[in-house]
């Protein structure tokens, strides 16, 4: 068979925007939900008010405490109290110079994680700041994160999981290289914890094989997504200052263990600044991560976060004022 010229230009045009359409639709099928906050999901408990819920606070509203510690909690009444302990001790040895609250966001637990918490907070230290928000759903540790910081009083916002597997010490670590990359806060900044150090260690060697492949495998996709400068992106120790966390997470739309990735994308199209951290860290039993759906899940959704990008269905707040002075209410 022979083409001419003008029915192979035909062919071509005809298979470009049948191509384009099928991708846009895998796209739109693939992508998720849009993020529902319900009524009851503004609302904490805490050991003042143990029965009443009161209202959140917002991320637009201004800092009313030095730090928030957002712990995002799935089924976690047998690692939590431990890792609370370690929390406290530590901000209560820096109270004097650091007022903190801690949001414990429980995400729709079926163990009975908020009620265990929320005995725990009034029995043990009924004096700290500790607020339990109960997500109705299970949304995903991106949508637990991401609800705490969107509802968190800090001039810093520290993201942190419930397994003690930092060593929450190294937040001063954080602290300090933030201080470096904005002394005051008047700029949006991120400090990640890192653990890329830690490879060829034991602390990794000693994680399953199939665990670190994927973990290769994740390496050269980040590259070709664009967040190859970040060496370890899946950290879950990452501190924000408040207004790096009102830029990016109104636009976090993945809520599964991926969303790390996006909030460092985000980043980026924000020009916000990301400092990166070596910590310890120990692997903790007890991980309720499936390494195969996971893989495949991730390359579905860095596939999803880029298309949404490129046609434009996610965007992002634009004409950020260069100095962060955050302009109030407008
Ligand atoms: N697995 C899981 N964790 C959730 C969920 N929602 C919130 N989380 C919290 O996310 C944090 C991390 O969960 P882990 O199961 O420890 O994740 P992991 O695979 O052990 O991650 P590593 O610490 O890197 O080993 C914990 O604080 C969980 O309670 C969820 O839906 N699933
Ligand atoms: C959470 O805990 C409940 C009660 O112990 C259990 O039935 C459920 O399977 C757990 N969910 C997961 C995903 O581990």
């Amino acid at each position: 068979m022979v083409l001419d010229q003008s029915s192979l230009v035909y062919l071509l045009v005809t298979s470009l925007v049948l191509g384009i359409s099928l991708f846009y639709a895998v796209l739109i099928l693939w992508s998720p939900p849009p993020i529902i906050t319900r009524e009851g999901e503004r609302k904490y408990r805490s050991a003042s008010s143990p029965s009443k819920y009161l209202p959140l606070a917002s991320i637009e509203d201004p800092a009313e405490v030095d730090l928030s510690v957002v712990i995002p909690a799935y089924n976690e009444t047998e690692r939590l109290p431990e890792m609370l302990a370690t929390t406290i001790k530590h901000l209560e040895s820096l109270k004097g110079s650091r007022s903190y609250e801690i949001l414990i966001v429980d995400d729709g637990s079926s163990d009975g994680t908020p009620d265990v918490m929320l005995k725990l907070a009034t029995s043990e230290y009924p004096g700290v700041d500790i607020r339990i928000v109960q997500l109705e759903k299970n949304l995903g540790k991106g949508g637990a994160v991401r609800h705490g910081m969107l509802h968190g009083r800090g001039r810093r916002l520290l993201m942190v999981d419930a397994d003690g597997a930092s060593r929450f010490e190294d937040l001063e670590l954080l602290w300090k290289s933030m201080e470096e990359l904005t002394p005051s806060d008047e700029d949006p900044a991120i400090a990640v914890g890192s653990r890329a150090h830690l490879v060829k260690t034991e602390a990794v060697v000693r994680r399953s094989v199939l665990r670190n492949i994927l973990m290769y495998g994740l390496h050269t996709v980040l590259r070709i997504v664009g967040v190859g400068h970040i060496r370890d992106t899946q950290c879950g120790f990452k501190l924000f200052n408040r207004e790096a966390a009102r830029l990016i997470f109104p636009y976090q739309h993945i809520t599964n263990w991926i969303f790390d990735v996006e909030l460092l994308l985000l980043a980026k199209r924000l020009h916000v600044p990301v400092a990166e951290v070596p910590i310890e860290w120990h692997e903790v039993p007890g991980s309720k991560l499936n390494v195969m759906t996971a893989s495949l899940q991730m390359l579905r959704d860095l596939l999803v976060m880029r298309g949404n990008q490129l046609f434009g269905r996610w965007k992002v707040a634009q004409g950020r004022p260069a100095t962060g002075k955050s302009s109030g209410t407008s």
